[in-house]
């Protein structure tokens, strides 16, 4: 048996060097959790390329050699430019990723985004097709390819098949506003087994199937839920993903980040410094967290010359209008809080329009007496997660929304926040700023303890006993590979939502 993994993009950066095409590895918690397994257990990861010319043989054969080295193989989907725009910029980011932030208002109805997202996912079920055995297992991630399971099966495939959505599932009264709602919904039921980030979502999912298929009959088994339809059952469960917690902490605690970390504190002059690192995307709530920093310095006098916030916005589908407008709204608050409250010698608020490299991110992360992790909905948000693992002195509290799919794991350490009230957030910077070390200190080692058991190992272990697929030899919370140092060529910055 093998794992064929199935996902939007391959887990790779193909890119033009000195006139020669280049393929690095992405980085991400996916690539970090899914190459392990795949190169022990061999298997092969399909997916999108991220370039239209793919097909030219200098990138095939790059493909081929990549997937000799790493340990298992790649199969590229091809997709001509406008199936890119139909199916990922329309059917995926205009209409799935707002719908399932609960925010459907931002959501472009198109029925040829439809069309379009019908060829594609025949298209990955074709590579998909040729790619497998009669024992593999069939392993589809996230929200763009939620039906390929179904086009599968209409073609006789019987293998065992699993999906993970990283992103929310919505409620019924959200869901149901998406035209092929029972379309998406049959698809998801294609699969044996259906994971999802938090309870919140396995339930919503459940309250859609009863809405919209009232003669589906559901089982708890377990942790798992079974829904049965038309002779076929899928199993629902509840997996949160997590981070390699031992790449994080450790790189955090090399010479060359400590080393940062002090001249970073230098810079700063004994100011507590509030973190954000967010890619640019509405969901992240990014303007509702400027305001609240607003509120604050406007009602509690003591913060100013006291604290600052470094604002990380990572650039993300730029040329969107409304992420271009989402940037000029970050930027115009920025610039006006900065206006009215900026003295000689303090600004209140730092903001990076860019990605930075992974020795500056985990210097931030360390370096941060506060984390502002106030998304108005997420899947889970490794932010928060990240940041607790860096914070190997102990000292950092975490402000995070109680949108996030984080805080279910996370509510016990954590300052939970309703990020749309403002009043509570600036309430919550005031206190998190006035905590003592020993009361930061016991909720933070709280918080890590969990994230380093529940790391991304624990994570792809449960998913796979789920399946009934333990790995052989399998370290319950542990990589297979050596610990990355600061010192790693850098890595690709690829964030799965991008
Ligand atoms: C989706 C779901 C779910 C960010 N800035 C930089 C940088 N990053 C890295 C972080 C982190 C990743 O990007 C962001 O991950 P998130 O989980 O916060 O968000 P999405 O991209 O929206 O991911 C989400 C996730 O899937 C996994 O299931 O948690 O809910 O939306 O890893 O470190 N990395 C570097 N420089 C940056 O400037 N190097």
């Amino acid at each position: 048996m093998r794992i064929v993994t199935v996902s939007n993009r391959l887990p790779v950066v193909i890119d033009r060097r000195d006139d020669a095409w280049a393929i690095r590895p992405g980085a991400g918690g996916l690539v970090t959790a899914l190459a392990p397994l795949l190169r022990r257990w061999g298997g092969v990861w399909i997916g999108w390329p991220g370039i239209d010319e793919f097909e030219n043989a200098d990138t095939q054969r790059l493909l081929a050699e990549f997937g000799r080295s790493e340990g298992y193989e790649l199969r590229a989907v091809s997709l001509t430019a406008d199936e890119c725009n139909g199916f990922y910029h329309g059917y995926c980011n205009e209409i799935i990723w707002p719908l399932f932030h609960d925010l459907e208002s931002r959501c472009n109805f198109v029925p040829d985004y439809w069309t379009v997202y019908l060829a594609v996912k025949r298209k990955f079920a074709d590579v998909t097709q040729q790619a497998i055995g009669p024992d593999d297992f069939v392993w589809v991630q996230d929200y763009h390819l939620m039906g390929v399971g179904r086009v599968l099966r209409s073609r006789g495939i019987a293998n065992k098949m699993g999906f993970f959505l990283h992103i929310p599932f919505p409620p019924p009264d959200t869901f149901c506003k998406l035209p092929w709602r029972s379309e998406v919904l049959e698809g998801l039921l294609s699969y044996d087994i259906v994971g999802f980030q938090t309870p919140r979502d396995v339930e919503n999912f459940s309250d859609c199937v009863r809405k919209l298929m009232p003669r589906t009959r559901r089982q708890h088994r377990g942790k798992m839920l079974r829904v049965t339809r038309s002779g076929r059952t899928c199993a629902l469960g509840t997996f949160p993903i997590g981070i390699d917690y031992a790449e994080w902490a450790g790189g955090a605690a090399v010479p060359a980040v400590s080393q940062r970390v002090r001249q970073l504190r230098e810079e700063m002059q004994g100011l507590q410094i509030l973190l954000g690192i967010d890619r640019l995307d509405y969901t992240k709530g990014v303007p509702y967290r400027l305001k609240a920093i607003r509120l604050a310095l406007q009602r509690f006098p003591e913060l100013h010359k006291a604290i600052t916030l470094l604002q990380v916005v990572v650039p993300s589908r730029e040329g969107v209008p409304e992420y271009q407008d989402l940037k000029a709204e970050i930027e115009r608050l920025v610039t006006q809080i900065n206006g009215e409250f900026t003295q000689p010698g303090w600004v209140p608020i730092h903001h990076v329009f860019r990605s930075i490299d992974r020795e500056e991110l985990l210097a931030y992360y360390r370096l941060a007496d506060v984390a502002l992790v106030t998304p108005l909905k997420d899947g889970m948000n490794l932010v928060a997660k990240e940041y607790c693992a860096c914070q190997v002195d102990g000292n950092g509290v975490l402000i995070l929304s109680e949108f996030a799919g984080a805080a279910e794991q996370l509510k016990h350490g954590a300052v939970l926040v309703n990020p749309y009230d403002l009043d509570t957030v600036a309430e919550a910077i005031r206190k998190a700023v006035a905590m003592t070390k020993h009361q930061r200190r016991p909720a933070m080692r709280r918080l890590r303890k969990v994230i380093e058991k529940e790391n991304v190992y624990w994570w792809l272990n449960q998913y796979m006993r789920a399946c009934g697929l333990s790995a052989p030899g399998e370290a319950a919370n542990s990589p297979a590979k050596p610990p990355a140092t600061a010192d790693a060529p850098p890595p690709v910055v690829e964030i799965s939502g991008l």
